[in-house]
């Protein structure tokens, strides 16, 4: 596993030492609303073990942490009412330097609820 920073804002964030919006919470997984929202719906689904990033959450989690991660991350599209067959949404995670990521734990950004755009880079 990559090295952890066990300071980062969303691990205080599951320590409970800084107040979140939640969303969604299992046994794996907790879900919160961003706090610069980008868009109506502005979510962050995160892991609570661990993971530094995407490619450390998926090579290194368990499946049952894998699965629980993505089908709290679908039911909250469900639950917002960006879910196909709606509107859409935009699933996005944000990886090490060139991926400009703000905050190293793992994190997907599920944004919708406006027109997005076309986005690639
Ligand atoms: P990034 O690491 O670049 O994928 O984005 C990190 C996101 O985390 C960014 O959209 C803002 C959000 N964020 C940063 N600090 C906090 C916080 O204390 N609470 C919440 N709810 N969101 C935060």
């Amino acid at each position: 596993m990559s090295d952890y920073d066990d300071q980062n804002i969303f691990a205080r964030i599951l320590r409970g030492e800084i107040p979140n919006a939640t969303v969604a919470e299992t046994e794996h997984t907790l879900a919160f609303d961003d706090i610069t929202p980008q868009a109506p719906v502005h979510v962050l689904v995160i892991p609570k073990g661990r993971y530094v990033s995407y490619d450390d959450f998926h090579a290194n989690a368990s499946d049952a942490e894998i699965v629980d991660f993505h089908r709290t991350a679908a039911r909250i599209c469900a639950e917002r009412g960006v879910a196909l067959p709606g509107d859409g949404f935009r699933a996005i995670t944000n990886a090490g330097v060139h991926g400009v990521q703000e905050v190293p734990h793992f994190h997907l950004h599920l944004i919708g609820g406006r027109p997005l755009g076309r986005m690639l880079a």
